[in-house]
């Protein structure tokens, strides 16, 4: 059976209405990424942090996936393939339109993660730095969250798969923040095809054997209907 692994990024929930990093008006834009997303950020100022993630969690509940969710979902139940999508995202639209597969390297805003213990519980709509740990009721409770300088979830896996794939699709991402952006040379080494869809050129010359320019919410749609048949 093939093997199909997809790399999301911000701009698979852009439709959604949710805010990319990079793009002009993106987050990075308003917000100093070394404030609000670095655990040196958190320990300097968690209300501050907290505040950011906050509104977040709140937009990220507000909004619904759009087609291009949903189109990967049906990529996932009618391929003869066995798909496993891999999200930059914090957002929970993935597995709100229904994936199965699914790895949230980056973490995501419905988890609570104490920076004492390691204990995780699901996170309450708002979160403050008076929040005790069910566990060991430290007041050093942080979003799931992994911020620059941490270690992604689940890279073990993350390689296992990407070295077993015959597919590698990569999708709303600019390719600048690692280890994410690298998986796409790591399927290439492995012998997988690579495709990118992306609503503008990345500068990542010779490393995508297809490009499919364009909005998610039509490409990706586009795309699997295409490959479906
Ligand atoms: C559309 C669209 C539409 C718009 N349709 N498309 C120097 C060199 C190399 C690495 C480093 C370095 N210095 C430091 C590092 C490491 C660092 C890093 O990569 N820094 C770079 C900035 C250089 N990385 C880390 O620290 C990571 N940890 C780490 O490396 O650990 C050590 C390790 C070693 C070896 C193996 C494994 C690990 C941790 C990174 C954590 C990233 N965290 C963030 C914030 C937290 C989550 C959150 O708050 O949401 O994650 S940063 C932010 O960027 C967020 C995203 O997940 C991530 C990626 O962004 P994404 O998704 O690509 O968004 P954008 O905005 O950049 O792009 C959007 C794209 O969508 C664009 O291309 C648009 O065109 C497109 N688009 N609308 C289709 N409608």
């Amino acid at each position: 059976m093939k093997r199909i692994v997809i790399l999301t990024g911000a701009g698979v929930s852009a439709e959604s209405g949710l805010g990319t990093f990079r793009d002009k008006d993106g987050l990075w834009t308003k917000y100093d990424l070394a404030e609000v997303a670095t655990p040196e950020g958190f320990a300097q100022n968690p209300g501050l942090v907290h505040d950011f993630y906050n509104a977040r969690r709140a937009n990220a509940l507000d909004a619904g996936p759009n087609a291009a969710h949903h189109a990967l979902v049906r990529l996932e139940r009618e391929a003869q393939a066995e798909v496993l999508v891999v999200t930059q995202n914090v957002d929970d639209l993935h597995e709100r339109a229904g994936t199965t597969r699914l790895i949230h390297m980056h973490g995501c805003l419905t988890g609570a993660l104490c920076a004492s213990c390691g204990h995780r519980w699901p996170a309450p709509r708002a979160m403050s730095p008076t929040d005790l740990c069910p566990s060991c009721g430290a007041a050093t409770t942080r979003p799931d969250i992994v911020w620059f300088g941490e270690m992604p979830y689940q890279m073990d896996a993350i390689y296992e798969a990407v070295a077993g794939a015959d597919l590698f699709v990569s999708i709303g991402t600019s390719g600048e923040v690692y280890p994410a952006a690298g998986l796409v040379e790591e399927a290439r080494m492995a012998g997988a095809e690579t495709l990118e869809i992306n609503l503008e050129p990345t500068n990542r010359p010779g490393l995508f054997d297809e490009v499919i320019q364009g909005p998610a919410s039509e490409a990706v749609p586009g795309w699997v209907s295409a490959y479906l048949t």
